[in-house]
């Protein structure tokens, strides 16, 4: 039977925080300044109450309880899946030991560091978001956008637990720190430069929780595995919440997909842009930023970081169980993308521990085809030859083997020069985002819909279209 959860206590949880005074007096002190951080970055529009999906506990009855919360009564939980008392570790040098409920101090720093690359990432995407709720195309989606931004915080609660309940004063000062540091700030940046994009227009949000949340749900895969167990049961309990995002993220592009290809058709055209919708080309650009800034968030090709990860026990692979092999790794080898000593694209054998990054970012890129190979079947079954792809990984990118050199979405390297005149061809330019942005009027009225996106196939938890998803304050 899963642990009691009050969500009426202060911090609602599972973890008997109430049989620690020290640890819930160290949360209860960081409270505040989490609230004054949401009151502050948080989201602009203010809402009296919105229709949520609330984890107050993590059994199948408890995750999922949908109402209308009032948000100045909102309280953020901390929920880790159950214990499973004979959990063993499942790869890297210590595999076949019981798994670690403390952190062990040969790897305190590594771990860490790992809390708090993920940690930082949750509020950062909440940053990003802050002023999209003034421009939402439907009350459903605006109702999402809550649900998304209360669930990111609530997993930067969730790191925020792990490093006051595992790494003492460290841990405490982290914490602070994951408040103090903002998306695009010059000061103190977020540490990983896909937080720092800006989001500025519900197109980018939607190809946002399409790509980047899809790298936490490869990241989080990899911590799921963790020997360290409170990791591995908090971060399982996220991917739980995490897999709505990326719903989020494939149905508005279906969607905007949808009302553009339907633009097209009644008026014969592709110059949906004058008709208040946003063109295929348009779409491709922003698909194609988003895409190869979340490749980046993979780390390089070869990394000495996540061999060492792996072999300690810190960060699996993506389905590390299912896996058909030694699962240590010390005497495999794995292809990775490089580029040879002539400067072409070239792939290079090299020891499977060192290329862990580029294993998991494969994972990640098959799964991102399955969206695009969806968005195209809209487009085919309204008789449209466009189709929308995943550019090349050379593409636009900064982290890594192709950091240094500039290629077309084909995957052709250019020189600088050409690549500075023809990349508006690729990447949104001022005058696209500018025309998104002027599509970007808010449409608060019960079961209307803005003019650039299909209306949502079905609505939230059973409820009707026109449903009263939000009350705004
Ligand atoms: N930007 O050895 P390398 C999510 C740094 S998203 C800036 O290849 P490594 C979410 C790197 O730190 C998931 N710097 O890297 C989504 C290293 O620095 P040092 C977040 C970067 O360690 C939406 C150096 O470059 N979770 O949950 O193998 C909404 C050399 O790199 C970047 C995690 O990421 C970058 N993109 O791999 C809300 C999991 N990439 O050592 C939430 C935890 C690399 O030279 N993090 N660097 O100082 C990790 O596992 C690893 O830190 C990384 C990097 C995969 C990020």
């Amino acid at each position: 039977m899963p642990t009691a959860a009050d969500y009426f206590e202060k911090i609602p949880n599972n973890v008997d925080l109430g049989e620690d005074r020290r640890l819930q007096r160290a949360l209860e002190s960081w409270q505040p300044h989490f609230l004054h951080w949401w009151e502050s970055m948080g989201p602009t529009l203010p809402a009296h109450d919105v229709y949520l999906r609330t984890a107050v506990n993590v059994g199948r009855e408890g995750w999922a309880q949908f109402s209308h919360v009032p948000m100045r009564d909102y309280r953020w939980g901390i929920f880790l899946s159950e214990r499973d008392p004979q959990r063993r570790i499942a790869f890297g040098a210590h595999r076949g030991e019981p798994a670690w409920q403390q952190v062990p101090g040969e790897h305190r720093a590594d771990l860490l560091r790992l809390i708090v690359v993920q940690g930082d990432t949750e509020p950062a995407s909440v940053e990003q978001q802050r002023n999209l709720g003034r421009t939402a195309p439907s009350l459903y989606d605006l109702r999402n956008l809550y649900q998304v931004n209360v669930e990111e915080a609530r997993h930067l609660w969730a790191m925020v637990y792990l490093l006051h309940a595992h790494f003492g004063r460290d841990g405490r000062e982290e914490a602070e720190a994951l408040l103090h540091r903002n998306s695009g700030s010059a000061d103190a940046p977020r540490i990983l430069g896909a937080f720092n994009e800006a989001t500025p227009d519900w197109l980018a949000f939607f190809m946002f929780t399409y790509f980047t949340d899809r790298d936490g749900k490869y990241q989080l895969g990899t911590l799921r595995e963790s020997a360290f167990d409170p990791l591995s049961r908090t971060c399982d309990f996220m991917l739980k919440e995490e897999a709505y995002h990326m719903f989020v993220g494939t149905a508005g592009l279906n969607r905007v997909v949808e009302r553009t290809a339907q633009l097209m058709l009644e008026h014969d055209t592709d110059d949906v842009a004058p008709l208040g919708g946003i063109s295929l080309g348009v779409i491709q650009k922003y698909l194609n930023f988003h895409y190869s800034v979340s490749l980046d968030l993979f780390g390089g090709e070869t990394s000495t970081n996540v061999a060492n990860y792996f072999t300690a026990g810190l960060k699996g692979r993506w389905g590390e169980e299912r896996r058909e092999d030694d699962h240590r790794l010390t005497n495999d080898t794995i292809l990775v993308d490089s580029i040879s000593d002539d400067g072409s694209i070239a792939s290079t054998e090299v020891p499977a521990l060192v290329g862990l990054n580029s294993d998991l970012r494969r994972e990640y890129v098959g799964d991102c085809q399955h969206g695009v190979d969806r968005w195209n079947r809209v487009l085919s079954d309204a008789g449209i030859a466009f189709r929308l792809q995943l550019p090349h990984q050379a593409f636009n990118r900064r982290v890594g083997a192709f950091s240094g050199i500039d290629a077309t979405p084909d995957g052709e390297r250019l020189a600088r020069d050409e690549w500075d005149r023809r990349k508006g061809g690729w990447l949104p330019t001022d005058a696209d985002r500018a025309h998104v942005q002027s599509l970007m009027v808010p449409v608060l009225d019960r079961g209307k819909v803005a003019s650039w996106i299909a209306p949502p196939h079905k609505g939230i938890n059973g409820q009707p279209l026109d449903y009263d998803y939000v009350h705004l304050a």
